[in-house]
């Protein structure tokens, strides 16, 4: 399973251009996911891109692999500062237990 086979390699490529060249802190998840396709897709599409974030297969996504998010899309990508990791979870963890579950992410990205 690779990001690819859910969302086309354009739409990614255009999302990747919009987080290049921002400054620090800058980035936006919200815009992230639709540019990049992914709320146009079904829940267990967007439940099958949660699997490859979830690169250690825990079924939660914490935050050290929020860090490396964008790295996941495109391998030259930065890394989210703490900042932009923290707010980042804090939209989708609604049951505040620090990490985001399956559907924690489905609803975030549907939201
Ligand atoms: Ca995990």
């Amino acid at each position: 399973m690779s990001l690819t086979d859910v969302l086309s390699a354009a739409d990614i490529a255009a999302a990747m251009r919009e987080c290049q060249g921002k400054a620090p802190d800058s980035f936006n998840h919200k815009k992230f996911f639709q540019t990049c396709g992914l709320t146009k897709k079904t829940a267990s599409q967007v439940k099958d891109v949660f699997r490859v974030i979830d690169n250690d297969e825990s079924g939660f996504i914490e935050q050290e692999e929020l860090k490396f998010f964008l790295q996941r899309f495109d391998a030259g990508a930065r890394v989210l500062t703490s900042s932009e990791t923290k707010d980042f979870m804090g939209a989708a963890d609604h049951d505040g237990d620090g990490k985001i579950g399956v559907d924690e992410f489905q609803e975030m990205v549907h939201s």
